[in-house]
């Protein structure tokens, strides 16, 4: 490893920049002029590192970021971030003074929410996007009146601005459907009358992003496609551009041992070699996200798939080696390694979820290794508290 590099474990995802670089490009070019781009780096950049896909994103043409809650908006902030930052989930009044001072853009869910936000207003404007629901079910205004009220409501108020509108989709991603087409037929009946040019309006995902793009009015909210992932397998068919996988995740053998035909590996001795067999032991388990679903899944050691045997540990787990390996022989368990691949939809197979999950569920143990043209350029290590550039 790396010297300058600050972690102490042999297990760390690499996310790589160039990817999210690419993968943004594309989109903006995909738009062609028919709208801008606003990165969705909510959950820690859905696991990757909020601040440096953040980064990434800005430099390749998105001019917007959005989270979900407000600390998530204060912490990039905090690390330096000047550029617009929707909330997009549901705030507590309490908190709008906070979010006035850092300047972040909240969402207005509901006329009454506004006039409670309003009264926590004490100093400045607090700056929002006002939520309508056309059919996701979970936030936002649902009838004309309410939302002629409550822009009324701010337009007489001096501690009030909107800035935007939108709704969100609850199947862009699923082909044969046409639940995306109410959607859209009821957002537009909810914007009729609205004429103010200034306010961003928006409404798609990737997945409406990359399928509906002469009906996205002002932006792109590109979340899943910006990681490399497609919104969901049947759209993998039908992709305007290729996506870039950012990340990838590795560790390194740390024991290797000859078990003889009859031993048994892990917890509930669950596992027992039909053979004399090589067994490699990983410094990775379910407390990093690697959770005991994946038993008997595969992973890559010296160029090759080999497979888990026995349960997860919370620390480690265990695999089979064709042949004896060096410890300290690279491990990948998503990504490339020579010629094998195991994509993140591979994983997400396994645990029967989703693409989206599987980052996400990466815990802040992992170090994040931040790669430019190959080379390290930073490295995020959140339970030694270190943020520290290191170059590689
Ligand atoms: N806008 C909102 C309001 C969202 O909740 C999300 C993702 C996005 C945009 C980006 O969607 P994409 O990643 O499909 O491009 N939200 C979620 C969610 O709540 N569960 O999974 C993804």
């Amino acid at each position: 490893m790396n010297e300058n590099v600050s972690f102490y474990r042999d297990t760390w995802a690499e996310i790589n920049l160039d990817a999210i670089e690419y993968n943004v490009k594309s989109m903006v070019e995909h738009l062609g002029g028919e709208g801008t781009v606003i990165a969705v780096v909510k959950a820690n950049a859905y696991g990757h590192g909020d601040y440096e896909v953040a980064c990434a994103a800005l430099e390749a043409g998105a001019d917007m970021l959005a989270v979900a809650f407000v600390d998530e908006a204060i912490s990039l902030r905090e690390k330096g971030m000047k550029v617009p930052i929707l909330v997009l989930g549901a705030s507590r009044p309490e908190d709008v003074q906070v979010s006035i001072d850092y300047d972040i853009t909240l969402t207005a869910i509901s006329l009454e929410w506004v006039k409670k936000a309003e009264q926590f207003a004490k100093e400045g404007v607090l700056q929002f996007h006002i939520k309508l629901d056309t059919g996701m079910g979970r936030l936002g205004i649902t009838e004309k009146e309410e939302l002629d009220e409550l822009i009324q409501f701010a337009a007489d108020s001096s501690s009030l601005s909107v800035r935007g509108i939108f709704t969100h989709f609850a199947a862009a991603d699923e082909l044969e459907s046409d639940y995306t087409d109410c959607q859209f037929a009821a957002f537009k009946k909810l914007l009729g009358g609205i004429s103010n040019k200034e306010w961003l309006i928006h409404c798609a995902n990737s997945a409406a992003g990359l399928r509906f793009k002469d009906r996205i009015f002002n932006t792109v909210r590109l979340g899943i496609a910006m990681y490399g992932l497609s919104p969901s397998k049947e759209m993998n068919k039908e992709l305007p551009y290729s996506l870039q996988e950012a990340l990838s995740l590795h560790t390194k053998i740390v024991h290797v041992k000859k078990l003889p035909k009859g031993g048994k590996v892990s917890y509930g001795a669950t596992y027992t070699a039909q053979e004399d067999e090589w067994i490699g032991t990983l410094p990775v388990g379910y407390a990093d996200g690697w959770l005991r679903q994946l038993k008997e899944s595969e992973v890559i050691a010296g160029g090759k798939r080999v497979q888990i045997i026995g349960r997860i540990c919370m620390d480690q787990c265990m695999i089979r080696l064709p042949e004896k390996m060096p410890e300290g022989t690279k491990v990948t368990l998503i990504g490339r390694q020579a010629e094998e691949y195991i994509p993140i939809d591979e994983i997400a197979d396994r645990l029967e979820t989703i693409n989206y999950e599987i980052p996400c569920i990466l815990s802040a143990r992992v170090p994040r290794m931040f790669l430019r043209n190959k080379s390290i350029m930073e490295v995020r290590n959140p339970i030694i508290q270190s943020h520290s550039a290191s170059k590689g």
